[in-house]
């Protein structure tokens, strides 16, 4: 046996001192104020302030400091002491700026004033607000509506989403792309079509009453990591996980929960998962197919008691296409399955048992099934597990996406969408006496591609990064400057600001941990988190700086600047009382936000339901569906000599594009970004060293040249055929057709590469 070469990996469990010293780390750059750290006590509390970091729920009975590792690091990053002033902006063009990276541009810190782009200087000056508005609403003004594009990241809230939203249709668009069109639109248009509701059917409650949890790719130690202490009370009262993922991520390994000091103490820690098993990246299918057919094995021996291990009476009563997809499972083999899968069969056949033994089990997952070119397949296949056993709509049991942004989830309740038929248009047009367009908008591919073309004219973006998050990004940056109007609404300094269109504008809002003093009543705004419970947030710090407006402020006033006048939008009056606007959402949500402004603040927030859960199927045929998969493997591509599947990842220190650090500390990997992880026999296979710099380029043929260079080996346990490396900067490697066949979500988990020697 040849000898086993090392791997790269992190020796400790998530959480514990590890996390602690994150924090601090984080804290020792930002240099937050004494009253900044106090007032993370109030994180996720009523009354405090929602974080803005992930949509992990908010429990009722929260424990005494009910931040993570990454919240805290996300409140650290928004209150600052450093800042982005106009003098910051006289010291640099934006072109010098470009040669930053997406950590030294946020390290200016926080956006003071609003700013707009001369060109003649390549310079961003200071700009008044009302200037802002004016020029903004009268270049908005010369274009034709549907060219126009307004993006949404989802940080903004409830109410912000609704009046931007009610803005781009009164202005005559629904081109609403969000950041959820790269994340968990998979999930909004797969589930909708087998169950009939775009989001998760579980319950905090559940997770008392479970017996079994499954985990499909979803990195809960860096991106949810307050849903560790779920799990781990979850395991000790003898509930199983079952995780299928191509990396070992140590939060799902085992943990230390940083609340308990004695565990602290002892460094005694939880193992979380009973079963761990290295998919290789878009073999989920497979693998639940593979679920499926041991499920089928198991009720045709029957269990020991007699008792069936298929549900048939909730499958009779309840959905469609079972036979079908029996027939479709049984024919399957078990070597079809290994192969795409790069499991056994003994191993698959072993978390079967898990799932066939248990009597409710919770399906986890996240962007490692959804950012495929199959991913839609992904859920709809793991949705035929859980319902094989009616697994939805019962407590202690159904599917649950973990979502992203802290309000990603609400904005889409909420009317930010590019799909009218999600939209109560009717309702809208009664309120406000207009006539909504009634058209299919752009996503964010579709928006993408209206910019790469030179049809779209504008594109206001509130928050995010787009241009650092999309596909294709050399293509989008060159094509950028074709836009007429560009507008950004930010906090920090990011690479999406350095690329104008001829009229350009950044500016500065408010953080939701900040106070919104507008009228000298303290505004509140309200979020949905990942589990569909509404919560609401009162900013409780001082501003960053005097000039920051609400991002609500900001909204009203650019659809003021913008639309002829209408008695029925009170824009101004909005802007300044948002309960007025939770009023004007409860008017066209009536059973999601019944008393709204009463029950803002309830502990836990208030769950705005789901008909799934209920067993009510909004679907064509008002049952749940058997969806048959097409493919077996979600790549969308096949395997060819040297190509490799690159996955793209986030680290344990950014959130997103924001990278706070170069420590990657789950992982073992410290001080570096610019890597390929790829397992040992591979980079003997290709005669490769651990420390030599590649390339990598893009294995699709299109006559595009895409590729990044000066990436450093780095031995990790990987299945055979992948690598792996950071979002965003391996961004430029994704082709913008390279996206889920449904939602057209991006497929960034599952990229053909080349790896290309240095020359
Ligand atoms: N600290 C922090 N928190 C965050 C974020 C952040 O960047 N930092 N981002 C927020 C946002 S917007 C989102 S959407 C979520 C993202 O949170 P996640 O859904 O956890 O997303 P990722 O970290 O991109 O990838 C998830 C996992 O998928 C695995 N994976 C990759 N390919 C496959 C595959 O083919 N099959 C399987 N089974 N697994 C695969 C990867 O190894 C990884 O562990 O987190 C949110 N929370
Ligand atoms: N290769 C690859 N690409 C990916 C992914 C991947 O896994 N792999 N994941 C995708 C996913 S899941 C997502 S969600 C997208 C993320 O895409 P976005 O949501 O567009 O990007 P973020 O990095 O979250 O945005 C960060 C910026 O938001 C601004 N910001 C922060 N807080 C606030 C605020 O309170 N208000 C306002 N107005 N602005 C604020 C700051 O200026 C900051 O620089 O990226 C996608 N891209
Ligand atoms: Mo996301």
């Amino acid at each position: 046996m040849p000898k086993k070469q090392p791997t790269v990996r992190y020796g400790g469990p998530a959480g514990g001192w590890g996390s602690l010293r994150g924090i601090v780390e984080l804290a020792a750059r930002e240099k937050p104020s004494p009253a900044a750290l106090a007032t993370l006590l109030e994180q996720n509390k009523p009354g405090g302030f929602a974080c803005v970091s992930c949509a992990w729920t908010k429990p009722a009975d929260h424990h005494p400091v009910e931040f993570c590792e990454n919240g805290a690091k996300a409140t650290f990053w928004e209150l600052t002491s450093r800042r982005a002033t106009p003098e910051v902006f006289e010291t640099h063009t934006v072109t010098q700026l470009r040669d930053l990276s997406d950590h030294d541009l946020e390290q200016f810190g926080r956006l003071t004033h609003p700013l707009r782009y001369d060109s003649h200087k390549d310079r961003y000056v200071a700009s008044s607000w009302d200037e802002a508005f004016a020029e903004i609403g009268r270049a908005l003004r010369s274009m034709d509506p549907k060219n126009t594009i307004f993006y949404t990241s989802g940080r903004a809230s409830l109410e912000t989403a609704f009046s931007y939203a009610l803005f781009a249709r009164a202005f005559g668009h629904n081109n609403l792309p969000d950041s959820s069109n790269m994340c968990h639109e998979t999930t909004a248009v797969a589930l909708k079509k087998v169950i009939g509701s775009p989001v998760g059917t579980v319950v905090l409650d559940d997770f008392k009453h479970c017996d079994a949890i499954f985990f499909f790719g979803q990195n809960t130690g860096s991106n949810s990591p307050r849903f560790l202490h779920v799990l781990q009370a979850a395991v000790r009262r003898g509930c199983r996980i079952v995780t299928f993922n191509p990396v070992r991520e140590r939060g799902l390994e085992r943990m230390i929960n940083p609340q308990e000091p004695t565990a602290m103490v002892t460094g005694h820690s939880t193992d979380l998962s009973c079963q761990y098993h290295q998919v290789k990246p878009g073999g989920d299918i497979a693998v639940l197919l593979g679920l499926c057919k041991r499920v089928f094995a198991a009720d045709d021996a029957g269990r020991p008691g007699g008792q069936a291990v298929i549900d048939r009476e909730f499958i009779a009563e309840h959905t469609n296409c079972f036979e079908e997809f029996e027939q479709h499972v049984r024919s399957l083999t078990w070597e079809e399955i290994e192969q795409v899968s790069g499991l056994t069969r003994v191993s698959i056949e072993a978390a079967g048992d898990v799932y066939a033994e248990a009597k409710n089990t919770i399906g986890i997952y996240g962007m490692g099934l959804t950012q495929h070119v199959h991913g839609s397949e992904n859920i709809t296949t793991y949705v035929n597990l859980l319902l094989m056993k009616g697994n939805i709509g019962r407590k202690g049991s159904g599917i649950s996406p973990v979502r992203g942004h802290s309000n990603v989830q609400g904005q889409r309740t909420v009317g930010i969408a590019e799909k009218p038929e999600l939209v109560p248009l009717d309702r809208l047009a009664a309120l406000f006496d207009f006539e909504p367009p009634r058209e299919q908008g752009w996503n964010t591919v579709d928006a993408c591609q209206a910019i790469l073309s030179g049809e779209a004219t504008a594109f206001l973006g509130l928050g995010g990064n787009f241009l650092r998050a999309v596909p294709e990004q050399r293509a989008m940056e060159e094509a950028w400057s074709k836009l007429g109007l560009t507008v950004q609404v930010a906090t920090k300094l990011n690479r999406s600001h350095l690329f104008n269109g001829d009229i350009a504008y950044l500016l500065p809002c408010l953080g939701r941990s900040e106070r919104d003093n507008l009228t000298g009543e303290p505004q509140v705004v309200s979020m949905e988190d990942s589990l569909s419970c509404v919560h609401g947030s009162v900013g409780k710090r001082k501003p960053a700086s005097p000039h920051l407006k609400s991002e609500i402020e900001i909204v009203c006033r650019l659809a003021n600047a913008t639309l002829d006048p209408n008695p029925k939008m009170s824009w101004h009056e909005w802007s300044r009382d948002t309960a007025k606007v939770r009023q004007l959402i409860e008017t066209v949500y009536p059973d999601e936000f019944s008393d709204f402004n009463k029950r803002l603040f309830e502990p836990g927030g208030f769950y705005r339901g789901n008909a799934a859960r209920k067993r009510i199927w909004k679907t064509e045929t008002a049952k749940a569906v058997f969806a048959i998969p097409k493919n077996l493997s979600a790549t969308g591509f096949s395997g060819a000599v040297d190509r490799m599947v690159l996955v793209t990842l986030r680290s344990n220190d950014q959130f997103n594009t924001t990278v706070y650090g170069l420590s990657d500390r789950l992982r073992g990997i410290e001080g570096k970004r610019d890597v390929v992880l790829i397992n040992p026999r591979e980079i003997e296979r290709l005669n490769l060293r651990p420390g030599e710099r590649v390339s990598l380029v893009t294995d699709v043929n299109d006559r595009t040249d895409r590729r990044v260079a000066h990436l450093e080996i780095v031995p990790f346990d990987l299945p055979d055929g992948c690598v792996a490396g950071y979002y965003p900067e391996l961004n430029p490697l994704v082709p913008l057709s390279h996206h889920d066949q449904s939602s057209k979500t991006p497929a960034y988990k599952s990229v053909p590469v080349r790896i290309e020697r240095q020359v």
